[in-house]
């Protein structure tokens, strides 16, 4: 048994990663049994509270107004429109609601909006994500008094390829934030994106820096780019899927205890790459047509394959200190997901 506060080597996860694939596939399937229910998945709806127009020039990003993309600048979404969506979300059957804003961070006039947004999802019986850049340390209380559950700031790739990516801010700045978020007791949510021109290392290094943290991520997002027009990256080469589902496993094992998403790039891989995921040790998904702005598979594409495999979809834990979800919505809203609870295979 390791313990939690010793290192990982770039030897040790090199090696692991090089493994005979099925051997890595069982090294991580069994520490996955370790920690969660093989058969269930963690499932988030995203939703875009702020799009387009962004000050960052992140080289994969649709959303910088730095990328000479056509996606125009939107404001501040209402809150009224955020939980009029969230409520949607839950009644097909999410369980964790994600917020994300095209920012390079939120200015203090934003907070009051970003407060209630977060107040109200919750009273659904939702769990809460926001994504909205850097944070200081007003900003990150006023969220966590809030009751956010999870903050997403992700790292994106290694230390060394990072300034190849993006030039407005520093791979230490998203650290910094990292720490604060975890500080103040918001539970992390931080992972990258595969297919920026990194090369195998980099992608190991990314997956070193998060679990080597003091407090590895409790939620790890894995991206396979997803190349838009008119980015730097908009001719990148595809990944190939078995060198994804290494990363997969390798998370898995290096994070035993995180939940590790197969997040953007899933419009574009078969049944067969999510299922060699899920048995990586891959236990969460973005549920919803919709991510950001780029499109995710239909909700009943992915009811088809949980199926198909038999896999269950997570109910949502009751948030700390709060009683039973919001009482005000009628009984015809609280309609039974099709994609929750016990389902046999087909
Ligand atoms: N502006 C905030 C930030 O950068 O932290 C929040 C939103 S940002 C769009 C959230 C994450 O989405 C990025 O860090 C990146 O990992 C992922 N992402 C953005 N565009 C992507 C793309 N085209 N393909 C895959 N992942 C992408
Ligand atoms: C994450 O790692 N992936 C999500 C979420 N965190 C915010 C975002 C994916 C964005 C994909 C491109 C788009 O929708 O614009
Ligand atoms: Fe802005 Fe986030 Fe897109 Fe970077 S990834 S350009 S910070 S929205």
């Amino acid at each position: 048994m390791r313990d939690a506060a010793e290192r990982w080597s770039r030897d040790e996860a090199q090696a692991l990663h090089d493994l005979p694939l099925f051997d890595l596939l069982y090294r991580a399937q069994t520490i996955h049994r370790e920690h969660f229910d093989p058969n269930e998945i963690q499932t988030s709806t995203l939703l875009s509270i702020k799009t387009g127009g962004c000050a960052e020039d992140c080289a994969y990003c649709s959303q910088s107004a730095r990328n000479g993309s056509k996606l125009p600048a939107a404001k501040l979404i209402e809150v009224e429109r955020v939980l009029a969506e969230a409520r949607r979300a839950r009644d097909s059957g999410a369980t964790r609601f994600c917020m994300g804003a095209a920012w390079r961070e939120p200015k203090a006039r934003d907070m009051p909006a970003l407060v209630a947004m977060v107040e109200g999802v919750r009273e659904m019986g939702m769990e809460t994500c926001m994504t909205l850049g850097m944070l200081d340390d007003t900003q990150v209380a006023q969220l966590r008094e809030a009751g956010l559950d999870y903050y997403n700031h992700n790292i994106d790739t290694s230390e060394r390829y990072y300034p190849e990516v993006i030039t407005t801010r520093t791979f230490a700045d998203r650290l910094d934030t990292l720490s604060r978020v975890r500080e103040a007791g918001i539970k992390v949510c931080s992972g990258g994106i595969l297919g920026m021109g990194e090369t195998g290392g980099d992608r190991i290094d990314m997956l070193l820096t998060l679990a080597n943290l003091p407090e590895p991520p409790e939620s790890v997002p894995i991206n396979m780019l997803m190349p838009q027009p008119d980015t730097p990256l908009a001719a990148a080469e595809p990944v190939d899927p078995i060198a994804f589902v290494r990363l997969i496993a390798l998370a898995r094992i290096l994070m035993p205890r995180a939940y590790v998403r197969i997040s953007a790039g899933r419009t574009d891989m078969s049944d067969e790459t999510q299922a060699l995921c899920f048995m990586a040790g891959a236990n969460s998904i973005f549920s919803g047509d919709r991510l950001l702005t780029a499109d995710n598979p239909e909700e009943s594409r992915d009811a088809a394959l949980f199926a198909k495999l038999g896999l269950r979809v997570q109910a949502a834990p009751v948030p700390e200190g709060r009683g039973a979800p919001e009482a005000e919505a009628s009984a015809e809203e609280k309609v039974t997901p099709a994609c929750c609870g016990d389902r046999a295979p087909a």
